[in-house]
């Protein structure tokens, strides 16, 4: 299963590297892919949106 979140808050190619390591750590994602320019990521596996709203949260950014 392919989701895709939008993420507030990311600006740069850091804040794109931060995000793609914080979705990869989460046990059952894989597949991780930031686009800056909508401020979207996709990913595939199937987990509870809190798991990643805390992991997204925890390094500065919000899930809209
Ligand atoms: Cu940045």
């Amino acid at each position: 299963m392919i989701t895709t979140i939008k993420i507030k808050g990311m600006s740069c190619q850091h804040c794109v590297g931060s995000t793609k390591k914080a979705l990869e750590a989460i046990p059952g994602i894989s597949n991780v892919q930031i686009n800056l320019e909508k401020g979207e990521a996709t990913f595939d596996g199937k987990v509870d949106s809190q798991t990643v709203n805390e992991a997204i949260t925890k390094i500065g950014f919000e899930v809209i």
